[in-house]
């Protein structure tokens, strides 16, 4: 048999820096609509951006965790406050170190992964521009463009649902991801399929139904879906396995994945077939890339997920996606899906062929617009 593929990472391209200074800073954007999931409604997108000074540059890092604790424990505030008193302190020095180095020395803080990982990329960021390396590079993209699906929240009717998917495809997004809860979910897939017979169409449930409502999903096995996103808790694998059992239609599991310890289990117990990967779910980007080896190993596809981020983490996602194992469309939608103005000089636009292009430049890649960024600050503290 073949050996299992390895790997992608090359953080030995990565040169040491010294972590001179650092500051954080919270953004907030209006979102040019509502989102509307199983666990409530976002108007704005608030996130910790962390800015590590060092070696003549600056790397940023924006933090995946929301305003409230509902889709994961983390909030812009305990990120905030876990960064300033944890982890933050724990990378500044005199000396230059290694990103892993660095890394290292935080590694005794538990949990609290979407603060992990915020610090995590703008040490990549820093290192990839101080040695003029691409994010992309390093985690081991092979695809120079990553095939682009769009996330619809739960809308006040069908007819609106449909109108926005027209919407998206005419622009040319590759899969449409739908929000759904119950009462909201086979009428929906009904619809939908109804109207696009041949898109590429999924659901996300966001945890919102239990075992006991197998009857009613099994009753989406009719519509050929994509997949249906993590219908049950958000920290359960065995009945998601068990739930697995009764569908036609693969499960993916985005919130029961919080590491690669996870992602082993869930391949185990088959709790499912397809794993969302998110850079601040499990820790970072090199938690994420394990992630993808996993499943690589496996046989299980992944694809990268999003939680509404600016033109930074976006950066990421993007790269992210550009490896091997992200084989099908993910949640790294163009800049304006979301913001009328992102806080980059050059937003990420959609290409004609459905697609965002990895960023080639050092580091994430991305220049932020100093103005933009400016109005949007809400607070900002210098740490060290
Ligand atoms: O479950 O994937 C999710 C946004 C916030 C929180 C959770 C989720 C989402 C999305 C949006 O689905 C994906 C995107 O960034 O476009
Ligand atoms: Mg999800």
């Amino acid at each position: 048999m073949a050996e299992p593929p390895g790997s992608t990472l090359r953080l030995d391209r990565l040169p040491p820096v010294r972590v001179e200074g650092a500051a954080l800073r919270v953004v907030e954007l209006p979102l040019r609509s509502p989102f509307t999931t199983s666990f409530g409604t976002q108007t704005v997108r608030r996130a910790v951006l962390v800015e590590c000074r060092g070696d003549g540059t600056t790397g940023v890092g924006e933090c995946a965790a929301g305003i409230e604790p509902a889709y994961s424990s983390e909030t812009v505030g305990t990120a905030l406050g876990v960064l300033r008193d944890h982890l933050v302190p724990g990378v500044v020095g005199t000396e230059p170190a290694t990103v892993a180095d660095l890394l290292g020395r935080v590694a005794w803080v538990r949990g609290h992964h979407m603060a992990r990982a915020a610090l995590e990329m703008a040490l990549l960021d820093l290192a990839g521009r101080a040695a003029g390396i691409s994010l992309g590079e390093v985690l081991g993209a092979t695809s120079d463009r990553v095939a682009a699906g769009v996330s619809i929240g739960i809308q006040p009717s069908l007819e609106a649902t449909y109108s926005l998917i027209e919407g998206y495809l005419a622009q040319g997004y590759r899969r449409i991801k739908l929000k759904c809860r119950p009462g909201y979910d086979v009428e929906l897939a009904r619809g939908v399929r109804a109207h696009f017979p041949t898109t590429p169409v999924m659901l996300d449930a966001n945890s919102a139904y239990r075992l006991g409502d197998a009857a009613t999903l099994r009753q989406l096995d009719a519509f050929d879906l994509m997949m249906l996103e993590q219908p049950l808790a958000h920290d359960d694998l065995v009945d998601h396995a068990a739930l697995q059992r009764e569908l036609r239609t693969p499960i993916c599991l985005d919130e029961s994945v919080e590491s690669v310890a996870d992602a082993r289990a869930a391949i185990q117990l088959r709790a499912g077939r397809i794993v969302n990967i998110k850079a601040g779910r499990v820790g970072g980007l090199i938690p994420a890339a394990g992630v993808h080896d996993a499943c690589r190993a496996a046989g299980w596809p992944v694809w990268c997920g999003g939680m509404l981020e600016t033109g930074v983490g976006r950066a990421a996602n993007v790269a992210l996606a550009a490896l091997p194992n992200f084989t099908l469309p993910g949640d790294t939608s163009a800049s304006d899906r979301y913001f009328e103005a992102d806080i980059l000089k050059e937003p990420f636009r959609l290409q004609p062929d459905g697609t965002l292009l990895v960023p080639t430049g050092p580091g994430l890649g991305v220049e932020l617009d100093p103005s933009r960024v400016a109005a949007a600050t809400q607070h900002h503290e210098v740490v060290a």
